[in-house]
């Protein structure tokens, strides 16, 4: 933290005690300018706090007396809607980069995200829509998932059955199609998340295929088509995605009604969601209440024009192909983050640095991790930790050694069984989906 910004919050903590306030406001306050640390540079501006249940009303009281420091003022502005700051709340969220709040969007830093199991408090957010009371209750009162379309019977589960069922718990990454989309050049519209619009959390739930087998497949199902319980942002369809169905009958496929243990927040999808691993997180339905099997590929909205869609063949950067030359976009490609070093860390001539980090590799399977301080030049490997699972993001490490003072990059790059590598310049696409150049990390060497 900067030295000026220590002395306001110092300054406006003595004017909080002088005007004597609360002890609970006062330890709001610390616990609140203390967590700073962790929020980064240009984050700090739009991060979340993780405020504890009881305290909104305590910042209430703050924001009342006109006391709201300068440091705070930009953050809270990202949070400017009540269902978002509730959700968020609920959710224990710490440490996000609040893009919008009405539907609400954030991601982590990639330093936050260093657990091989995503903390709840960590995993991004992805809402196209607002969020149902249902949701924000959690109330599964009246709450149930249908099967219908190309089935033998449309069938319908209660949350108290599928939770009978034989469940699995797996760890899966959910990562958004946009991910990587502020590193596209030109510039493409949409959230511009950066490398951690994903999360590797334990989820607990049914094989989605043990559904459509109790509801009986027919031969014409090819396709599926997901729905949910979301109040829709102005007039327009619901939000509906879908994947082939070999990839819904996939054992690692499921429907989910556990993260980490936990309930689902609201934010996830409560009272139940899908993972679909590997694949573009918009086929990870949250609040799911019906599965539709189709005879063809789906057409919800998600799935037409340029949404969530790829060009068929290269497309030279800034170019716009007709629309009949996209096609559905799902499978991930192999990408890799580097959770430490942080940005901009300081270290000293001939010391030796721990890298870390996470591969995964889509529907392949992650082979290696080689890390780079020579932008490239030379590269050495890095251990690799078997997946707990399969689809599971593996985690890396390996050691550096910064030889003499100056800026140097670390750099990271995963390779799949296929041979694939993680580019180091990024493809482009219109709009930005399937982001996976190499992760690179500035530190600063000092003699
Ligand atoms: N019903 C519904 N499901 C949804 C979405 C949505 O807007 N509505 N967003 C999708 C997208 S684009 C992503 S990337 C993931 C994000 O999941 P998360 O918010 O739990 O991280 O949820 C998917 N499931
Ligand atoms: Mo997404």
């Amino acid at each position: 933290m900067k030295k000026s910004g220590k002395t306001e919050v110092e300054q406006v903590r003595g004017v909080l005690e002088n005007a004597g306030a609360r002890a609970e406001t006062l330890e709001l306050f610390d616990e609140v300018t203390s967590r700073r640390q962790f929020l980064g540079r240009s984050g700090a501006a739009l991060a979340l706090m993780g405020f504890g249940a009881g305290s909104a009303a305590a910042m209430q009281g703050l924001f009342g007396q006109g006391l709201v420091p300068a440091a705070w003022a930009g953050q809270l502005e990202g949070i400017e809607d009540d269902q978002a700051r509730a959700a968020l709340t609920q959710a224990g969220k710490e440490g996000l980069h609040i893009y919008n709040a009405r539907p609400v969007n954030g991601e982590p830093d990639p330093w936050l995200l260093k657990d091989a199991v995503t903390p709840i408090k960590h995993h991004f957010i992805r809402n196209n829509d607002l969020i149902s009371s249902r949701a924000m209750d959690r109330n599964p009162q009246g709450w149930r998932l249908t099967i219908d379309g190309e089935v033998n019977r449309t069938t319908h589960f209660t949350l108290d059955q599928l939770q009978s069922m034989r469940t699995v718990t797996l760890s899966l990454p959910i990562e958004c199609g946009g991910n990587g989309r502020a590193f596209f050049d030109p510039p493409v519209r949409g959230n511009q998340w950066k490398r951690c619009a994903i999360g590797c959390s334990e989820w607990t739930g049914v094989p989605l295929r043990e559904l459509l087998n109790a509801a009986g497949v027919k031969d014409t199902a090819v396709y599926t088509g997901h729905y949910g319980e979301e109040p829709i942002l102005g007039n327009r369809p619901p939000f509906s995605r879908g994947i082939p169905i070999d990839k819904a009958m996939e054992e690692h496929t499921i429907v989910a009604f556990k993260m980490n243990g936990e309930d689902l927040p609201a934010v996830h999808g409560y009272p139940v969601r899908l993972v679909v691993p590997g694949w573009y997180g918009s086929c990870s339905h949250k609040w799911l209440n019906k599965i539709t099997l189709r005879d063809r590929e789906h057409d919800g909205r998600g799935m037409m024009g340029y949404s969530y869609r790829m060009p068929a063949y290269p497309v030279a950067p800034g170019a716009r192909p007709p629309e009949e030359d996209m096609v559905v976009g799902g499978p991930w490609l192999i990408k890799s983050i580097i959770t430490g070093p942080k940005d901009d860390a300081e270290f000293r001539a001939g010391e030796t640095v721990t890298v870390t980090g996470h591969a995964w590799a889509g529907e392949g399977r992650v082979r290696r991790v080689s890390i780079s301080t020579d932008f490239g030049n030379t590269w050495q490997r890095a251990r690799l930790a078997r997946p707990a699972n399969k689809y599971a993001w593996a985690q890396f490490e390996g050691e550096v050694t910064l030889p003499g003072r100056g800026y140097y990059e670390i750099w990271a790059r995963a390779e799949d069984r296929d041979g694939n590598i993680q580019p180091q310049v990024q493809a482009w696409n219109p709009r930005g989906y399937e982001g996976n150049v190499v992760h690179r990390v500035p530190v600063m060497v000092s003699a």
